[in-house]
């Protein structure tokens, strides 16, 4: 399997998730400024033009829960993603949905060109609104817990990890998610957190591509 990543963009969940799983996989860095990684025009491989992306032997996967389903499903550990069709299973699907449409889009700036974060004070702050409600809501849920469901690790929290890293980016705090400031912690003590931290360096920067 190969990643098609940026540093610190959503891609991080499935870099994670692949470190957590332990299956053998390469990196592949995308530049989203020029939409060119080493093997040549990014557009041409992915049309989508944005990471995640992962080359698998069923094929190009895109969009990052999917992707973290994907990971999940071929790892040895069965810890990461519930039995098929139990209330855990479909309590996955709705938090992995609900970070997708509800969080990682609206994290976006509107003002931009690409689908990446704001870089102005007042994108920052129009994202701000619309994110807190959903962050609390998500911070709420983990009251008296480490990790969303159950208090286990599962897929849907490297994803969730990504939306808190995006908090700190911002420089927005964590006033009123104070539960989701502890799971951000807990998830940075990970092993397999820390090495792909270390690993994507940088993150892709704020004030190119407008
Ligand atoms: N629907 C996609 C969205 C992926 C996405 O927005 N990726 C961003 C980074 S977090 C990106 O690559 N943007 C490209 C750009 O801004 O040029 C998914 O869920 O994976």
């Amino acid at each position: 399997m190969k990643l098609y990543y940026a540093s610190g963009a959503s891609s991080l969940a499935t870099h994670i998730l692949l470190v957590e799983s332990g299956l053998t996989f390469s990196l592949e860095k995308v530049n989203l400024d020029t939409k060119q990684f080493e093997g040549g025009d990014y557009k041409v491989l992915n049309p989508k033009a944005y990471v995640p992306a992962l080359e698998t032997e069923n094929g190009l996967l895109t969009e990052c829960a999917v992707i973290l389903e994907y990971i999940a499903n071929q790892a040895t550990d069965k810890t990461f993603i519930s039995e098929y069709n139990t209330q855990d299973f479909w309590k996955q699907k709705m938090w992995l949905n609900y970070i997708a449409t509800e969080l990682h889009k609206n994290f976006i700036s509107p003002f931009r060109t690409g689908n990446w974060l704001p870089n102005t004070k007042e994108s920052k702050e129009l994202v701000y609104q619309r994110v807190f409600p959903r962050l609390k809501l998500i911070n709420d849920q983990l009251e008296g817990q480490n990790f969303l469901i159950n208090n286990q690790f599962s897929l849907v929290d490297p994803y969730l990890f990504v939306m808190t890293n995006w908090i700190r980016r911002l420089d927005f705090g964590f006033l009123n998610l104070e539960n989701l400031e502890r799971f951000d912690l807990a998830m940075r003590e990970r092993p397999a957190v820390r090495q792909v931290l270390e690993k994507e360096g940088k993150p892709h920067s704020l004030v190119s591509n407008d």
